[in-house]
């Protein structure tokens, strides 16, 4: 008789781990998958007009990696949003730059610059 009682808590105890264990597990996968979401970023883009707005989301839209990019003609913001493990902000700034767009880290050749169509011709930052 002691023995059943014993071995009933036993199996008690256990099916109560069992419990814990996925209970703990459940919070650890959701957990990842918060991280795993895509990050968020804002960085100023120097430009002036929707042809801009164009040329600057079509640009960050093709880097690996990027699941979103909305760029505001009135506040020069860069919404970003992107996968961590493909990519990063200074990419980001690279592509803009890379097509005409002066960032606060990278400028934009002159060359590309002078390129661009005469409504798109922002003031450029004194770097
Ligand atoms: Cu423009």
């Amino acid at each position: 008789m002691k023995l059943y009682n014993y071995l009933n808590i036993v199996i008690k105890t256990n099916s109560m781990k069992t419990k814990v264990l996925s209970l703990v597990s459940v919070l650890f996968f959701s957990t990842m998958s918060l991280f795993a979401q895509d990050k968020a970023e804002k960085i100023k883009v120097y430009g002036n007009c929707g042809m801009c707005e164009t040329r600057i989301e079509k640009a960050v839209n093709a880097i690996d990696g990027v699941s979103a990019a909305d760029w505001n003609k009135e506040t020069k913001m860069l919404k970003v949003s992107f996968d961590e493990s493909k990519t990063d902000i200074h990419k980001v700034h690279m592509a803009v730059a890379k097509v005409g767009h002066d960032t606060k880290k990278y400028k934009a050749d002159d060359s590309v610059y002078n390129k661009l169509p005469s409504c798109c011709l922002y003031e450029r930052l004194k770097l």
